[in-house]
């Protein structure tokens, strides 16, 4: 801190005022609060019943669940950056406490995962032991700062209490399937029914009871929503771990440590989340979130409608999926993903009669030429693979398809920019139409057929063009076999008629394909949730019975999990749960009639998102050790209602970072606890806010090394470090950049109040501000002035005057009743700092009044304050005389009389003589004046009972009253 602040740090001297509102004062009331709300569980937010049941009256209340998205505990504690969610929560919570609802808010911990066990692994403790230490530290950071959490709600993931959960769910995703005629996941005992019964033909012919039990396991495998597979995954060896596709960058690196990212083929878990691909689309429609973020996961999700075609070859085909089936007359080769399982079915011994030497990459035979392209391949990312400005590379796999529209005979070729995750792994390329196939049908000497009227003049002869023709408002043409033809159609209609054929030949079908892939849940890394999976001598895995739960993480010798060179692509994990073979070899009884046997634990750990995925219902029922939520509570905090189609938490804030990731994922846990009845919420945050960050000057020397911040000084608009010159640039706020400002510090010189209102007043929440420690002291004396509105600073008595509101000035009624009624609007609608902007004005105008301020206006704007800046609320609604907290109390309502922009004042003429003058609403109607003026004591007086003529009304300045 380079600026300190004589008003927080000056010492009470005896001429200085003794009951000033000051640092050490906030300090003494704030601490003296957050006791008194923990001795009281002011915070305490009742079930309908359990444990945590409570006053029905309460509990009676429309509800509100309002939720942030819960920390790390990280090693390097909190900056005020962090917080800024936090006290935006809060303050909303406040607010809906006292608009009576019954408002569930609490906090805990996402304490598994990596950042926790790299913490750990370099400071040399164990993973629990400093998670703790870091848990311990951030919780009293964030006492400090006055949250009102419900603390009896609190729990961290590693709890074996919660994980117990965990390790349930899966459980329960393990053993479902996805049925796609019910569109829904039902047990896995069903599916086994059907097959048994005969209901479902076993695929591959035979019975269900003919299957052994290996052959039994493999096909639940192929349907269960949680299944190991030997499939290529993400491999970074710099982490030692595989990694989901959510969490490798467009860069093809992994997101945390920025490391190269292999294909690599390892059995793995994963978890079926694309057979929700269409409901996750489509409920994102009833959310109440952000477009940007609905857009991500829409991209993410990636809906493609299209076609699949099968193109003949030796009495088997390859499939492709398109998106645009009417230009198929103008497929010329084909493509296939190095890695497609047909490569080397198709490849033969020798090249065909005729193979082009600039289709063999210069080998002697198909089979080398494959191999050796698909080494290359395989050292390449799918960006890398993927990137527009790079040269086509690829070879012929000496095998010819047969385009069923035409019959015509087009090459097959391996190109890696076709990648096997994607629809099927394979292609028609359409060289007029994708600019990808145009590049290589020039490399490789391939036709280019102009199947689509190009409208940009360049004329129907791809010999003389530059570009592949890609436009959706263009006519098809060259596009007719005997049975159909698109010729003259648009896109849209040329579709539609292929696909018809298409399905009617049997050659292949409308289709829907989505980018999104199965989430590979499986990592190998020491600190995350163990898996309830054994391993029987067979290999075929087995879950552990509920009662099992929870399996507990074992203590192992060496925690940190075996990382390599980051590019050493041919490296293979090792799990750090495997080292510890006790825990691994096992005898159990799973209770399944086999008796005692011997298994082999699984030793992958989950990833750090699977604790994210549902502890929203863990806040609703914390210490329920019977069932995963009790359905009353669950359908009470969550279920669907009016205006949440789906329930939902009613507010859930955090950063936009996690659009695609914990967001995706907690929406498909939900469907599937949904799905198999567990709770009456198909989706777990029905509205989403995502706060802005807070920024902080980088101070940077010559070397362009960042500077301590604190330790810069401005001189004429230039910085110095140490006499050096330093350069100032806006960036993010942390330790590395040595600008983090800490809110212990800024709690320690002006209070949490004024942290609270600092950072609420910054902007709007949505929008990113950068930090600015010297113009805190703004708020602090706010919180002075407002001090000195209510108490005396010399003798600390209320300095209020008790009158009525009757008597008080009409400017004043005006200032306050405008201030309630916008405090009240912004709040509810999040716009803090405009809210704190409407408090500052009033309190200024009490100010400039002087005097005493009246009672009535005084109590009004203590309790506009309470939300905002609770612990100073709290200590001036006490010396206001009352006995219970603010917390629960009423918020002001505004009294729409003096809501009213201005007043102009109305002219009351007798007579045409000036009688009375009136201040009214400039919009009041002509009925209203007329009646306010006859009732006016000066009229009634001047008329003096006399009857009346005409009345006279000229809105809003003007009545002539014409006595009789
Ligand atoms: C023929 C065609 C003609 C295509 C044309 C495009 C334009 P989206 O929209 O992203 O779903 N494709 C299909 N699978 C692929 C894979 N595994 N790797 C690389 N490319 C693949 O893209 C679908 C289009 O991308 C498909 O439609 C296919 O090329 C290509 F004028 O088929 B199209």
């Amino acid at each position: 801190m380079s600026e300190t602040n004589p008003a927080a740090t000056a010492p009470v001297t005896a001429d200085a005022a003794p009951h000033r509102y000051t640092a050490a004062m906030a300090a003494e009331i704030e601490a003296r609060w957050q006791d008194f709300w923990d001795a009281e569980g002011t915070y305490a937010a009742p079930n309908p019943k359990g444990d945590l049941a409570g006053d029905p009256e309460l509990v009676a209340r429309p509800k509100k669940f309002i939720m942030d998205m819960f920390p790390y505990p990280s090693g390097a504690g909190l900056h005020v950056g962090h917080p800024l969610g936090y006290i935006a929560t809060d303050v909303f919570a406040r607010f809906q406490r006292m608009t009576g609802h019954n408002v569930l808010h609490t906090l805990g911990f996402d304490a598994f995962g990596l950042p926790a066990e790299q913490y750990a692994v370099q400071t040399g403790t164990h993973p629990r032991a400093s998670t703790e230490a870091n848990m311990k530290n951030m919780v009293s950071q964030l006492r400090r700062l006055g949250l009102g959490h419900d603390k009896r709600r609190s729990f961290a993931t590693i709890d074996p209490e919660y994980y117990k959960w965990t390790q349930w769910i899966f459980l329960q995703i393990f053993n479902s399937w996805y049925d796609d005629e019910a569109k829904r996941a039902r047990p896995i005992s069903e599916l086994v029914a059907q097959f048994d019964s005969g209901e479902r033909a076993v695929p591959g012919g035979g019975t269900w009871s003919a299957l052994t039990e290996a052959e039994r396991a493999d096909l639940l495998g192929e349907y269960r929503l949680a299944y190991a597979s030997d499939a290529p995954v993400n491999w970074c060896p710099g982490l030692g771990t595989v990694l989901a596709n959510e969490e490798v960058t467009a860069d093809g690196r992994s997101e945390r440590g920025n490391f190269p990212v292999f294909k690599s083929k390892l059995r793995q878990w994963n978890m079926r989340i694309t057979a929700y691909a269409d409901r996750l689309l489509d409920d994102l429609d009833q959310l109440d979130w952000p477009e940007a973020i609905k857009l991500q996961q829409r991209n993410w999700i990636g809906r493609s409608e299209g076609a699949r075609v099968d193109f003949p070859v030796d009495g088997e085909h390859i499939t492709v999926f398109t998106t645009r089936p009417d230009t198929l007359f103008g497929a010329t080769y084909m493509v296939l993903a190095p890695e497609h399982p047909l490569v080397e079915k198709f490849t033969p011994a020798a090249w065909p009669e005729g193979t082009r030497d600039a289709w063999t990459g210069g080998h002697a035979t198909p089979t080398e030429a494959v191999a050796a392209y698909r080494a290359q391949a395989a050292s390449k990312s799918d960006v890398e693979r993927q990137a527009e400005a790079k040269d086509k590379t690829g070879v012929f796999i000496g095998a010819y398809a047969t385009n069923p529209v035409n019959g015509e005979q087009v090459p097959v070729f391996v190109a890696d920019y076709v990648l096997m995750g994607y629809g099927t792994g394979a292609i028609m390329a359409v060289p007029a139409g994708d600019q990808r196939d145009f590049e290589f049908a020039r490399a490789f000497e391939l036709p280019i057929r102009c199947i689509v009227e190009p409208t940009d003049g360049r004329g129907t002869d791809p010999s003389t063009w530059e570009s592949a023709f890609a436009s959706y408002d263009a006519k098809i043409m060259n596009s007719s076999n005997g049975e159909v033809s698109l010729d003259g159609l648009g896109v849209v209609e040329a579709k539609e008629r292929i696909t018809e054929w298409l399905e009617r030949t049997g050659a292949g079908a409308g289709t829907v394909n989505f980018r999104l892939r199965d989430w590979l849940f499986s990592r190998q890394r020491y600190w995350g949730e163990p898996f309830p999976i054994v391993y029987d001598e067979d290999g075929i895995a087995h879950p552990l019975p509920a009662s099992m739960l929870p399996l507990e993480l074992p203590e192992v010798e060496d925690y940190s999990p075996r990382t390599f060179a980051p590019d050493d692509a041919d490296t293979k994990p090792e799990t750090p749960l495997s080292r510890n073979e006790d825990w691994v070899h096992v005898t159990l009884d799973l209770g399944d009639g086999r008796g005692p046997r011997r298994y082999r634990r699984e030793t992958n750990t989950m990833p750090n998102w699977a604790g994210s995925c549902w502890y929203e219902l863990r806040y609703l029922d914390p210490h329920n050790s019977e069932q995963l939520v009790d359905p009353e509570i669950e359908q009470y905090w969550m279920g669907p209602r009016e205006g949440l189609p789906h329930g939902g938490v009613d507010l859930y804030v955090g950063g936009a970072e996690h659009a695609v990731l914990h967001l995706l994922y907690a929406r498909f846990w939900s469907k599937v606890l949904f799905d198999l009845g567990h709770v009456s919420s198909a989706e777990p945050f029905h509205k989403l806010f995502n706060q802005g960050m807070i920024q902080a000057y980088v101070y940077r020397d010559s070397r362009g090394i960042a500077v301590p911040a604190a330790e810069v000084e401005e001189r004429d608009g230039a910085y110095f470090h140490g006499g050096e010159k330093v350069s100032r640039l806006l960036g993010k706020m942390g330790k590395s950049l040595k600008n983090a400002v800490t809110p212990d510090e800024i709690c320690a010189e002006y209070g949490a109040d004024t942290l609270r209102l600092y950072e609420m007043a910054m902007g709007p929440l949505d929008v990113s501000r950068p930090w600015d420690t010297r113009a805190v002291v703004g708020q602090f004396r706010l919180l002075q002035r407002l001090w000195r509105n209510v108490v005396d600073e010399n003798t600390g008595r209320l300095s209020v005057a008790d009158v009525a509101e009757t008597d008080v000035d009409a400017d004043t009624l005006r200032a306050l009743h405008k201030a309630i009624d916008g405090v009240r609007q912004d709040l509810e609608g999040m716009r803090f700092n405009t809210a704190i902007a409407k408090v500052t004005e009033l309190n200024n105008h009490l100010t400039k009044v002087g005097g005493p301020v009246p009672r009535p206006v005084a109590e009004r704007l203590v309790l506009l304050v309470a939300p905002l800046a609770p612990h100073v609320a709290e200590e001036l609604w006490r010396k206001l005389g009352h006995t219970a907290s603010v917390v629960h109390e009423d918020f002001p309502v505004a009294d729409p009389a003096y809501v009213v922009d201005e007043t102009v004042t109305c002219v009351v003429q007798i007579k045409g003589k000036v009688k009375a003058r009136l201040e009214v609403s400039p919009s009041v109607s002509e009925e209203d004046l007329e009646k306010a003026a006859l009732a006016d004591e000066k009229v009634v007086a001047a008329l003096g009972g006399a009857g009346i003529r005409k009345v006279i009304v000229r809105a809003p300045k003007l009545v002539n009253i014409v006595p009789a």
